[in-house]
């Protein structure tokens, strides 16, 4: 059983005696194995359409997986968000300013962020995602560096509540949400979550940089979400895995198949868990059939134009929204002023 509300200090240890010692807190509120956390996980697999939430990807295993898509030549958002920023680094800074703190939603490794720390000279860089692995990882390697912002950790789920209050100073806060993770939200939450974002930026000057996959053809999308290696399926297939450790289910990974595929219709692309053969799997005190074919529902990933995202953007209560695009316009990077 994982430990709650862990605070822990990490005191790198200084190779030179003249390199000052960086140090950062790690917060942890996550309680995905909570009574009420596993009682919805378990409504979620006995309902008729089943479904688990992508937040349970991201253990161990899966944060590392993820990684590893990244890298499949299939999977192009990561690496065109990240030539998008290569392109247009001075000028998106210069919408931006320097000095600010960054709050990074979904840090995972925190490559991403800590490409912007030379040109943005933040104050301070605050790691928050749902993988405690990923966080600590990420904070030990920019804490080797002297020139590091200060650093603090927050290991939370802000998938229905977003409170990021703890680690904020009352600087300029410049939140930073990346590689398209919006895309997890059904249309109505990415509007709520992006209310809630733009109410923690009380200081004068802060703002939102995100990046946000576009629509394209489905042949694309399909092969993005459906790797020739099977990356992603091994990534989907973990979950099974991860709730069998959280919830004490006896799925067998074996009689299940990874779907990925692009619903045009609904402009998203849509993860499911196929039964390869008549299963029963015990959930609980219950046991739920899945007939050979029936799915469970595990990720949405929507895909917007420039123009939906803008409104949304707006909509939120930000200001002056700036779009960058790759020369495909395969991805959209926005700036928008609180
Ligand atoms: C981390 C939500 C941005 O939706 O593209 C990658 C997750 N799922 N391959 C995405 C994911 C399958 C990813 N996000």
């Amino acid at each position: 059983m994982a430990t709650h509300h862990l605070i822990t200090t990490h005191r790198v240890a200084n190779s030179v005696e003249a390199t000052p010692t960086r140090t950062f807190t790690i917060t942890n509120t996550l309680k995905l194995d909570a009574k009420a956390e596993l009682d919805a996980l378990s409504r979620g697999l006995l309902a008729p359409a089943a479904s688990i939430p992508p937040k349970f990807f991201y253990d161990a295993i899966g944060s590392t997986l993820y990684n590893a898509i990244v890298l499949t030549p299939e999977y192009y958002p990561t690496r065109t968000e990240a030539a998008i920023f290569e392109m247009f680094r001075a000028e998106i800074a210069s919408f931006i300013g320097t000095g600010k703190q960054i709050i990074d939603l979904g840090s995972g490794d925190s490559v991403k962020a800590e490409a912007w720390f030379p040109t943005l000279k933040p104050s301070s860089y605050a790691a928050i995602d749902i993988s405690e692995t990923a966080v600590r990882e990420a904070l030990a390697r920019l804490a080797g560096n002297a020139d590091a912002p200060t650093l603090a950790g927050l290991i939370t789920d802000f998938s229905r509540v977003l409170d990021v209050t703890s680690v904020m100073s009352k600087e300029p806060s410049l939140f930073v949400y990346l590689g398209s993770s919006i895309g997890n939200f059904l249309p109505d939450e990415a509007l709520w979550f992006l209310k809630q974002v733009r109410a923690h930026c009380s200081a004068e000057g802060s703002g939102l940089l995100i990046g946000v996959d576009a629509k394209k053809d489905a042949a694309r999308l399909d092969a993005a979400y459906d790797d020739a290696l099977g990356v992603t399926a091994a990534f989907n297939l973990n979950t099974l895995r991860h709730v069998n450790q959280l919830l004490g289910t006896d799925f067998d990974v074996r009689g299940w198949q990874h779907r990925g595929f692009y619903n045009a219709a609904l402009g998203r692309i849509e993860m499911h868990l196929e039964a390869c053969r008549d299963l029963v799997v015990r959930v609980r005190g219950s046991s739920r059939k899945f007939a050979r074919g029936e799915r469970i529902h595990t990720e949405n990933s929507y895909k917007y134009s420039p123009e939906q995202f803008r409104s949304i953007l707006v909509e939120a209560g930000f200001t002056e929204p700036r779009l960058w695009q790759d020369e495909r316009k395969d991805f959209n990077v926005f700036y928008a002023k609180a």
